[in-house]
């Protein structure tokens, strides 16, 4: 059974939890508990040695990076549904794992390591002027789009999603983007959605 290593708290992980569950997957949850540093000691370095959340493990293969594991589950699990290999549309889904990896992580998620767990090494004006930088950019590219890379939910947009919705954690205020708040609530009612601390589910009546 695929294991995943994570915490409850940690939206990198939350990015493979999610798309466990649009698959349909079954995985055992095995918690490393980033408050008291069990993500700095040998069992887990053992697995990823930059010692960061998530990590996954399928039978013999060992990842890390919430990117990497979105790529290996989509192809492994999901066939050309969540990441189509053509030249194009595997571009198109890439440029927005690269954002989630870069802007959106100098923007929102600084913001929220910031205000949420106090971390000293941030600096907050630059984290808010990237939020607003690439939340800006979210919104005009969404005017004309349902899903973010290609016509179909993608993995791009399963590895956008958790630190723009969890935007609120950062004192960001998203009013001003409100196609990124359509495409938020689009993003819930995916079959199979699954929320996280500081991200709602929908309640579906
Ligand atoms: N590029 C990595 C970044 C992972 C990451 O920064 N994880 C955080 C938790 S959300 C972490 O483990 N932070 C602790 C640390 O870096 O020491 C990914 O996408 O998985």
């Amino acid at each position: 059974m695929i294991k995943l290593y994570g915490h409850e708290l940690s939206g990198n992980t939350y990015k493979v939890k999610l798309l466990l569950s649009l698959l349909a997957l079954d995985y055992e949850w095995i918690k490393v508990d980033l408050m008291v540093g069990a993500h700095k000691r040998p069992e887990f370095l053992a697995l990823n040695p930059f010692g960061q959340l998530p990590a996954l493990v399928d039978g013999e293969t060992v990842l890390a990076d919430a990117q990497a594991i979105l790529v290996y589950l989509a192809r492994q699990y999901g066939g050309d549904r969540w990441l189509p290999l053509e030249p194009l549309p595997l571009a198109q889904v890439v440029r927005w794992l690269s954002t989630a990896a870069g802007e959106i992580r100098q923007g929102p998620e600084s913001a929220r390591l910031y205000h949420l767990f106090s971390a000293t090494n941030i600096d907050i004006e630059r984290a808010n002027q990237k939020a607003d930088f690439i939340l800006s950019q979210l919104d005009q590219h969404l005017t004309e789009r349902t899903w973010l890379a290609l016509a179909q939910t993608t993995i791009a947009d399963v590895a956008v999603f958790p630190y723009v919705a969890l935007a609120g954690d950062g004192q960001i205020d998203l009013r001003p983007y409100p196609n990124v708040l359509t495409w938020i609530e689009r993003v819930k009612k995916l079959p199979g959605f699954v929320g996280m601390i500081g991200i709602e589910e929908l309640v579906i009546t």
